[in-house]
């Protein structure tokens, strides 16, 4: 467990390592405001005022050289992200030149900062709850454009947000048998218990459909898998190429091509998907043709998603049929592929065949049907109707098991109330639930815990 100093001085880079445009070097802490005057001269006769963004040069006080030309923004505890004196230099976004930059910075006394410290800071300062701060790293960390959407969201405090009324209830449903404990014989028989049952059970929904949302955020954070499957020769690796948007998997007319299991990181509608495309499913001598299609079929059985492909200018075989019986109900999609050939058969025939199965037309070649294949795949992971708000999504492993225990011990407390339990046992249970939540917006978070989550973060945020 890292020391939970906040009285020196941090710097680090808030921008991803490489070259880019601009590099923003980040200060936190007393010495800020002396480190930025004694390294930064600005232009002209521009002077550095708080909160403003003051163009200058980036001097080495050691010989006077000038570093870079910098935009150097500073900033006034309590008036900033971590709530200490703050500075924000941007400059060209070379590795070399912000490397010299943290060097000075550490030689007039800063210490580098270690992951998430700028926002242990800031929370620290109660400027940001534990929710607010995880998504700071998720943000940070998001790989698509809709998941940053969430994670930003997220950082307005809407979590907090949404679980506050139920927190609320839950005091409140405590502080009555609190009263009722303490003043029992004053009070008419059974006069605050009544209604109890279906406090709590208000409480459990409620908290329900937020974990309703957990499905959902597992696949925007971890994503989920695809294989494509099918017969020989029917266009998979064409397929496979297409959503992958570039030529990565071997195409020949030749049946039998792919061998091996090949595997993409790809995006679809938003979500984090690896798609796998696999050797054609066939009767083979081949040694090593067996071999990939043994494996083909395991990747198959493991994946999320299957995307059976039928090669739709021979017509729907026997073959197929039979495979398509081996594969597993649920979480399949037929693609009736080479569209822009002669067909033979038709989605609607073999929807008759499967009924609960979507049939989507497609061609690999002119990239037909892709769009709605992609939504139908979607679909099939995240149905539209099932949908939490957005803003009742729960993104860390971490808040979904403070939830789920909150849930459980509600769960005991009502079953203590039916059983008739005396009032003490109820709000043991009620007690553990609202510790549950409580760790969750960090009310009442402990060193540990902080340095769990502040270890994940990157450097320089
Ligand atoms: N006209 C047409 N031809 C296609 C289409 N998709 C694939 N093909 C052709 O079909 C042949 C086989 O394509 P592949 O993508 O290698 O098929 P595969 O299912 O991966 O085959 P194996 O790896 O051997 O199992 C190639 O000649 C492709 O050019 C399509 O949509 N339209
Ligand atoms: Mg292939």
């Amino acid at each position: 467990m890292r020391p939970l100093r906040q009285d020196d001085t941090i710097a680090a880079v808030a921008t991803p390592p490489g070259r880019g445009a601009i590099a923003v070097v980040r200060v936190s802490g007393p010495e800020s405001g002396s480190l930025i005057r004694r390294l930064f001269r600005p232009e002209g006769r521009r002077r550095l005022v708080r909160s403003r963004a003051v163009l200058g040069r980036l001097i080495d006080p050691t010989d006077g050289s000038i570093i870079d030309q910098a935009v150097v923004t500073t900033y006034r505890a309590p008036r900033s992200y971590t709530g200490q004196d703050m500075a924000e230099i941007s400059v060209h976004g070379s590795p070399v030149i912000v490397r010299d930059i943290l060097r000075l910075l550490l030689h007039s006394g800063a210490r580098l900062a270690e992951p998430g410290e700028f926002t242990l800071r800031a929370f620290l300062a109660g400027k940001l709850d534990l929710t607010q701060a995880e998504a700071v790293r998720d943000v940070v960390a998001a790989r698509t454009l809709h998941q940053a959407r969430v994670a930003e969201r997220q950082l307005a405090g809407s979590i907090s947000r949404s679980l506050q009324p139920v927190k609320d209830e839950l005091i409140a449903i405590i502080c009555t048998l609190e009263t009722e404990v303490e003043f029992g014989e004053d009070m008419p028989e059974e006069h605050l218990a009544r209604g109890l049952g279906e406090r709590l059970s208000a409480v459990s929904k409620q908290l329900a459909s937020i974990t309703a949302g957990f499905r959902y955020a597992r696949l925007l954070q971890d994503g989920f898998s695809l294989a494509i499957i099918g017969g020989a020769n029917v266009g998979k690796s064409s397929l496979f190429n297409r959503l992958v948007g570039e030529e990565r998997a071997i195409v020949t007319e030749l049946p039998g091509t792919t061998r091996d299991v090949l595997r993409e990181p790809i995006q679809i509608e938003g979500l984090p998907v690896t798609v796998f495309d696999t050797a054609g499913l066939r009767a083979s001598d081949d040694r090593i043709e067996r071999l990939g299609i043994e494996k083909s079929a395991a990747a198959a059985a493991d994946a999320d998603v299957i995307v059976f492909v039928i090669d739709a200018s021979r017509g729907w075989e026997l073959a197929d049929g039979e495979r398509l019986a081996a594969v597993r109900p649920h979480g399949v999609l037929l693609a009736l592929n080479k569209s822009d050939l002669p067909i033979r058969t038709t989605p609607s025939f073999i929807q008759a065949a499967r009924p609960a199965t979507p049939v989507v037309l497609v061609s690999a070649r002119t990239g037909a049907g892709l769009d709605e294949l992609r939504r139908q795949i979607r679909l099939l992971v995240a149905p539209e109707d099932g949908l939490p708000a957005d803003d009742a999504i729960i993104v860390g492993l971490r808040q979904q098991t403070c939830i789920r225990e909150c849930l459980q011990a509600l769960e005991s407390a009502a079953a203590a109330l039916a059983a008739g339990e005396s009032e003490e046992f109820l709000l043991y249970h009620l007690r553990r639930s609202l510790a549950a939540l409580d760790t969750l917006t960090g009310a009442t978070a402990v060193e540990e815990l902080l340095g769990r989550i502040f270890d994940t973060f990157c450097i320089g945020k």
